[in-house]
């Protein structure tokens, strides 16, 4: 008998060559799993991933980050723009810059997006404690900082022993590839073990692929569901982020087509129906639109598409107040499919949309209902055509304007990330969404930080596509680091830097909950104390100079639009710079978001706020 093959690796050496071999298919397109890795190095992993690195170069892409953070938030921008097809991986050396990835597994976690976090951790052997930047808990030896990013993982092992590699990536592969319960996956990485050498079964490296499954329904609860639809006399499709990660637009385009039923949005969904389809309603929730928000209030069925129900979709629990209404959830996760205490589907998105127009066919909405929403819709448009126009294109441009200027300029195939400020909520309401992969907005975290390495992550997914980060000041400030690497790897993403000395919306909100706007604005401190001066003399175009990108200053409607053209023509990354009006052109809120106000206080503007915020809450109602 002869002994099985093996091979003779380090523990990082097998694992960079393993997830060089691993592949995601579905509908029989087959893909890199692990496309690239990006990576900072420092002690915990030089000479182990770092080493690796330079061994498999060339089968393994390296990218060099700036910030775990942003690393992170780079291999998320990549996984969404590819439907969770296609992950990146992220190598970060012990202690700070393993902690530094806990917010964006938190991000990719909440948006259901994989990503492979590869944080070095403390020998195994604990030979010569405490090592550099190690955390000497004094009760449990076993914890290490990297303990941090288990609540915010979907799987996390520390791999102590090089064999137990093999069953923990392979389980990593599962989780990542596994629609229902795909995240942030960890494996923590013992320093000494990364460069321990190991006997590897060949078979660990043969090309390994992962099926992207579509779970069908089961024919009971479809069956239910079809019943369910069928006797609803004002249904309302809410279509969440499911809808593209599995790549479920057209299918549902086809559902309404047959049956009239109309589609809002969330953050995520939008863009499942093209903006001029007559029956896509925009957003919805505390940042929807007019038509959206009033059918939500009057439906009887709502059909939860791939959404988590989060309170900016649900207006706190305010927004679905038909006496009688119910929920249908077609959803892959069991977890989101049961809320709001809805009929079930659980299967895959499209595959559900399908069987479910099958189950409808000849089954159509009332006339009436139909030239309800399509009324509705129409009056919105002139909403959104109000906040675009500008009447003077010398004059300096509100946020609106802003957008009205952008949505001139781009393309169907332009992509348009954002994530915090006050441009979401503009965004949700406003932007005309061409194509299902145009909206990106990270909305289940709402991380300030993330736009700009979004936009690489995007980039390198879809070379030749115009991307397009938009990030207020705060945001700017927040996590600037990643230009110098779009300079680097020659990524000509596109940034509109939109400057408006602070914090806008969470200044509009603490105004609205009795803060009186504290510590929202970027002004100089006064005599008094408080931040009452001139606005702080910050150059951020000059910043984003500094940083090795193109910048365009505009001034005017007239030279955003001129800048806006320059940029998306450009390869190179380029920054627009735009100092924006603060008068408020956007629409205001049509639906509540529950942020509770002080029920006691000494000071004159909370009163007020108080008594609004319990009119408001008393609208809540529990759907059980
Ligand atoms: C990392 C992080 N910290 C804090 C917040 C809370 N927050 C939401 S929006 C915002 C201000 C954003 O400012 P800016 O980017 O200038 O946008 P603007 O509000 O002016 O439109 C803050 C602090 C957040 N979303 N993310
Ligand atoms: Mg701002």
């Amino acid at each position: 008998m002869s002994a099985a093959a093996t091979r003779r690796l380090t523990t990082a050496q097998a694992l960079v060559r393993f997830l060089a071999a691993q592949y995601t298919e579905r509908d029989g397109v087959r893909r890199r799993l692990i496309a690239g890795t990006w990576g900072i190095f420092g002690h915990g992993n030089v000479a182990g991933i770092g080493q690796a690195l330079v061994e498999y170069a060339d089968v393994m892409p390296y990218h060099q980050g700036r910030n775990e953070q942003a690393m992170v938030h780079a291999a998320v921008g990549h996984a969404r723009h590819l439907n969770r097809l296609s992950a990146q991986a992220v190598t970060t050396s012990i202690g700070p810059g393993a902690t530094n990835l806990v917010t964006g597994a938190a991000l990719a976690t909440i948006n259901r997006l994989p990503v492979l976090l590869l944080p070095g951790d403390y020998f195994a052997s604990h030979a010569a404690d405490p090592l550099l930047q190690q955390l000497e808990h004094p009760t449990e030896a076993d914890v290490s900082v990297n303990d941090t990013l288990r609540p915010v993982s979907r799987y996390f092992d520390r791999v102590t022993r090089p064999e137990a590699l093999i069953a923990s990536a392979l389980q990593a592969m599962r989780v990542l590839t596994d629609p229902a319960e795909t995240g942030a996956v960890t494996l923590a990485l013992p320093q000494d073990v990364q460069a321990e050498a190991y006997d590897w079964p060949e078979e660990f490296f043969a090309d390994r692929v992962w099926r992207v499954r579509r779970p069908a329904p089961d024919p009971v609860e479809l069956a239910e569901a079809v019943r369910a639809v069928r006797t609803a006399g004002r249904p309302l499709i809410v279509a969440g982020g499911g809808v593209h990660h599995s790549e479920a637009e057209e299918a549902l385009r086809a559902l309404v087509d047959g049956t009239g039923i109309p589609v809002a949005s969330t953050q995520a969904g939008k863009g499942a129906l093209r903006h001029d389809h007559p029956a896509d309603l925009g957003g919805i929730g505390h940042t929807g639109t007019t038509v959206a928000d009033d059918l939500a209030r009057t439906a009887d069925l709502v059909i939860g598409v791939g959404t988590r129900y989060t309170d900016f979709t649900t207006a706190s629990g305010t927004l679905f107040q038909h006496p009688d209404v119910r929920f249908l959830n077609v959803n892959i996760t069991a977890f989101d499919a049961h809320k709001l205490a809805a009929r079930t589907l659980v299967c895959d998105a499209r595959t559900g949309l399908a069987a479910l127009a099958e189950g409808l066919s000849g089954h159509r909405v009332d006339a009436a209902y139909e030239s309800e929403y399509r009324t509705g819709k129409s009056r919105w448009d002139e909403v959104v055509q109000a906040a675009y126009r500008a009447d003077d294109d010398n004059a300096v441009p509100t946020q609106t304007q802003v957008l009205g200027a952008l949505d001139a300029v781009v393309g169907d195939e332009d992509v348009v990330i954002n994530a915090a400020g006050s441009l979401p909520g503009d965004l949700h309401k406003l932007w005309r969404a061409r194509s299902p992969r145009q909206y990106h907005l990270e909305y289940g975290y709402s991380c300030m930080g993330y736009e700009i390495p979004a936009a690489l992550g995007v980039q390198q997914a879809a070379p030749g596509t115009p991307v397009w980060a938009l990030v207020g000041d705060g945001t700017y400030l927040m996590n600037p680091t990643e230009i110098v690497t779009a300079v680097q790897e020659n990524l000509p993403v596109k940034l509109l830097l939109v400057q408006n000395h602070g914090y806008a919306s969470i200044g509009g909100l603490s105004e609205s909950v009795g803060a009186e706007r504290f510590g929202t604005a970027y002004r100089h401190r006064v005599a008094d104390g408080t931040f009452t001066g001139a606005p702080l003399p910050v150059d951020l175009a000059a910043n984003a100079a500094s940083l090795g990108m193109e910048v365009l200053r505009a001034k005017t409607v007239r030279e955003l639009r001129e800048a806006l053209r320059t940029a998306r023509a450009s390869d190179r990354p380029t920054c627009v710079h735009v100092e924006t009006d603060p008068t408020p052109t956007a629409p205001a809120a049509e639906a509540w978001w529950d942020v509770p106000v002080a029920e006691v206080s000494a000071r004159a503007a909370v009163p007020d706020a108080r008594a609004r915020y319990e009119r408001a809450v008393a609208d809540r109602r529990r759907h059980l």
